[in-house]
């Protein structure tokens, strides 16, 4: 399967069918009247959230979508049928932009919601309407009107209360395997996640919240180095950020400066997204005694001038993160419920995701524009479209 996060695709709705010119035309029945019918509507074009779907893949294949045209009225007063209206699924957390306008059309977040992105035209009046009393036998008709069309730019950013943030290798995967009934592949190179993964984890029965691993940060990677920091825009939706840190690295390296090195990609990606509620989880603790972890611990608070929260698990042995998991369960609730009962924090939330994902826009946008920029001075003459940025091959 291939996950592909962003699609640009043109909807047109159809035309309204035409009105009809028609008189009555019988036996024994003179100057029988106007009988021209209506046309009928045209189909609009709905955009709808489909549970079943994780990738726009679809989109990347197929990329204009044309909604029925209404069919013309005719005589004997008969309206013409409306054309039916496109369904266009796409996967829950799917933002819809005007491609032209940048305005955000709509976010879909549940299974079955739906956006109007192209309004079908208007259906066309038949003579019969214009009849009078000063006109009897109109000629007059009205043409159907057009559909809307738009250019639509389709944006996928994973629906996770939690997401994982760290240096590939720092153990997001097998943590989210650890808490989780995801599955995703760990292994002990780099690279090893290509894709966001998703895990449910229920601190109990009733109890639940969303974990998102995206692939692993390195240094440069706001410049593109690595697979780039394209898969942040993923962390945007999230309420508060875990950055796992590994605190016996196998390359030897420090993990104070392995951790600022994160932040500084997250910061350069988006400044709003890097002042998000973020803990600090130092992973692998089974590998280094007590004394170790603490002066760990100490050097990369330093580093990082850290004062929010601190964490030590060993995600292989799922030491610590059954008490991690318990206090987030219960930072999400609180947060809840403040914004369910405090309106301003919850437009100051609300401001703050679309700022994220107003600055994540930008930054993509201008790496796509650096990297078409790098290919034409090499004279590449393979499309400059963003194609390959954003498709990344899924292996088991
Ligand atoms: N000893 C020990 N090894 C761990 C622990 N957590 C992860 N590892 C190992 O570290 C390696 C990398 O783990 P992954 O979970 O794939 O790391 P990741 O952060 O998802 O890496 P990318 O997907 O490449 O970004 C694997 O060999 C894991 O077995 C831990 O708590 N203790
Ligand atoms: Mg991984």
């Amino acid at each position: 399967m291939k996950f592909v996060d962003e699609a640009t695709i043109e909807v047109t709705a159809g035309k309204g069918g035409n009105g009809c010119v028609s008189f009555r035309r019988e036996k024994f029945v003179p100057k029988g009247g106007p009988d021209g019918g209506d046309g009928g509507d045209g189909g609009s074009v709905y955009i709808e959230g489909d549970d079943s779907l994780n990738t726009m893949i679809d989109y990347r294949y197929t990329r204009r979508f044309r909604a029925e045209s209404g069919e013309a009225g005719r005589g004997r007063n008969c309206s013409g049928k409306s054309g039916s209206d496109l369904v266009l699924p796409v996967p829950l957390g799917t933002t819809v932009l005007d491609e032209s306008s940048g305005e955000i059309l709509g976010d879909i977040r549940e299974a079955g919601e739906r956006l109007l992105v192209a309004q079908g035209g208007f259906h066309g009046l038949g003579n019969t309407r214009y009849k009078s009393s000063i006109n009897r036998a109109p000629r007059q008709s009205s043409p159907g009107s057009e559909g809307e069309s738009r250019q639509l730019k389709l944006e996928l950013k994973v629906l996770a209360d939690v997401g994982l943030l760290g240096l590939p290798n720092a153990g997001k995967s097998t943590l989210i395997r650890a808490v989780s009934a995801a599955t995703p592949k760990v292994a002990d190179y780099p690279f090893t996640t290509l894709i966001p993964n998703l895990g449910v984890v229920k601190v109990d029965a009733y109890r639940s919240f969303v974990v998102a691993d995206i692939p692993g940060l390195i240094e440069g990677a706001s410049e593109g180095a690595g697979l780039g920091i394209r898969f942040l825009k993923h962390l945007t939706r999230n309420r508060v950020l875990l950055h796992l840190v590994d605190v016996a690295p196998l390359d030897g390296s420090d993990p104070g400066q392995a951790a600022c090195a994160v932040i500084r990609e997250l910061e350069a990606f988006s400044p709003t997204l890097a002042r998000r509620p973020r803990w600090l989880v130092l992973n692998k603790t089974d590998l280094v005694d007590e004394a170790t972890l603490s002066a760990c611990r100490d050097r990369v608070v330093a580093a990082l001038n850290w004062s929010g929260p601190v964490y030590s698990v060993s995600a292989v042995a799922g030491r610590g993160t059954e008490r991690l998991c318990g206090d987030l369960m219960t930072y999400l609730e609180e947060q809840q419920a403040r914004f369910r009962d405090d309106a301003e924090a919850a437009e100051t939330e609300r401001l703050a995701q679309e700022q994220m994902q107003q600055e994540a826009r930008e930054r993509i946008a201008a790496l796509q524009a650096a990297r078409a920029q790098a290919r034409q001075a090499l004279g590449s003459e393979s499309d400059v479209g963003d194609d390959d940025d954003v498709v990344v091959e899924y292996r088991h």
